[in-house]
């Protein structure tokens, strides 16, 4: 299934959408605050989003998975899927590897088709949380920390092959998320669990090539419940200084405590130049992975502000990896990512509606009640005009998911690839 431009415009003539008188009178408010809405248009019209490998099929949960039907049953069939999602919204333009799901037989016919769908490649994932059929070493005990030297050096041997894929495709950067910890007291020597994971990214940031970053994710249990070495953010910052320059910190923002202020923690980061990767997701209780903006909008929104100021105030911070990181149990998963990406967009465009200057001085005048109406002033609007306009401007469906079930996708899905399908991964 391959969705091309004049599908698109075929959809977008069909939409008899008022959203330019809505977005004049959006124009007009802003305006009167020095916001141009036409800077905004093309800022979200630029912004792209990883979609990661193993967001395409029906993730499940450990007590079952349920088919979609039409999963994509290799690599080129995930880098078609996201395809359809560039396609129609233009927004979705990288992809995110998993090693060794996505292990590509042919490097040069995997760079062919994402090249057509106008795809890059965005970081690498490593993977030392599962054994593979053919290890030499288990993880059962860690990877990066285990207090076995062998296992160490097989799992850091394992971060340089996924360099080394990386390389060929074109990726510039490596992300690793570590299982690593303890499920009961006393299981795990706390220091020496992160003295052993600090010598070990080490070892996998000293072979990174010189334009490579290196992310290193952190969450604060599971699959451990007792404890995580790289647990927070702190400790990833820690070790991100000790690896060096090339080094950051990645948030994902359902590896958070509950009611943890996450805004705050990416103000930190970008203030010290080191928040590097960003997984988007939302969540209610954990690590739940579900579609973006479905729970908590307002803090999202917080968080983007943060990301907005720092993007414009922190020279010292790197252009971000932006990612969704997502898992679907009873959804579409390409329906599921539209409306991931429609909400992260949204949250972006509120964002940069934040009246920086009046905030500064209200800040400054310690006027607490107007410093809220100023940020609530930015979030109380409905932007999606705005996302609209930016969608035509760069050739996307000005209603992406509409135009997903119009164009009937997975129908066709279902037709090429058959009803009883398993993605490969997670
Ligand atoms: C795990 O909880 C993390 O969110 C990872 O970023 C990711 O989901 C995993 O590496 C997938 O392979
Ligand atoms: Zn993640
Ligand atoms: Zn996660």
């Amino acid at each position: 299934m391959r969705i091309n431009i004049d599908h698109i415009s075929a959809f977008n003539k069909e939409q008899e959408d008022s959203y330019i008188d809505e977005l004049d009178l959006l124009k007009n408010r802003f305006s009167k605050k020095g916001i141009s809405i036409d800077k905004i248009i093309q800022k979200v019209a630029d912004f792209q989003v990883a979609i990661p490998s193993w967001a395409l099929g029906a993730g499940g949960t450990r007590f079952g998975r349920f088919s979609y039907g039409g999963e994509p049953a290799s690599l080129e069939q995930k880098l078609d899927d996201i395809g359809v999602l560039q396609a129609l919204t233009k927004s979705a333009g990288a992809v995110s590897l998993h090693i060794p799901w996505d292990i590509p037989d042919d490097v040069k016919a995997i760079k062919e088709v994402a090249q057509s769908h106008g795809i890059a490649f965005d970081a690498m994932n490593s993977n030392t949380f599962q054994d593979q059929p053919d290890a030499k070493e288990t993880y059962k005990f860690g990877s990066l920390s285990n207090t076995d030297p062998a296992a160490r050096e097989y799992a850091i041997q394992h971060n340089k092959d996924v360099i080394k894929i990386g390389k060929e495709l074109g990726s510039k950067s490596l992300t690793v998320w570590l299982a690593d910890g303890a499920n009961f007291p006393g299981q795990n020597n706390f220091q020496r669990a992160l003295n052993n994971t600090e010598d070990s990214l080490k070892s996998i940031y000293k072979v990174m090539p010189e334009d490579w970053k290196l992310f290193i994710e952190y969450k604060p249990y599971e699959p451990n419940f007792y404890s995580t070495v790289i647990q927070d953010w702190g400790t990833s910052f820690m070790l991100a200084n000790a690896c060096g320059e090339r080094a950051y910190t990645l948030v994902d923002l359902g590896h958070h405590l509950p009611n943890t202020n996450i805004e705050q923690i990416v103000a930190t980061l970008m203030l010290k130049g080191k928040l590097g990767g960003f997984h988007f997701n939302d969540s209610k209780y954990g690590d739940d992975d579900v579609t973006v903006g479905s729970i908590k909008p307002y803090a999202l929104f917080l968080i983007f502000n943060e990301l907005v100021y720092g993007m414009k105030n922190n020279p010292q911070n790197p252009g971000l990896s932006w990612m969704i990181d997502a898992s679907h149990n009873t959804k579409d998963p390409l329906e599921d990512l539209l409306q991931s990406l429609e909400a992260i967009l949204i949250a972006y465009i509120q964002a940069l509606l934040v009246d920086q200057k009046a905030l500064s001085i209200a800040q400054q005048e310690h006027d607490v009640v107007r410093c809220q109406e100023i940020l609530q002033d930015a979030y109380r609007n409905d932007v999606r005009p705005i996302l609209k306009a930016a969608r035509e401007k760069s050739g996307a469906a000005v209603n992406p998911l509409q135009a997903y079930r119009e164009l009937g996708v997975r129908k066709e899905l279902i037709k090429e690839r058959g009803t009883k399908t398993m993605a490969t991964g997670l």
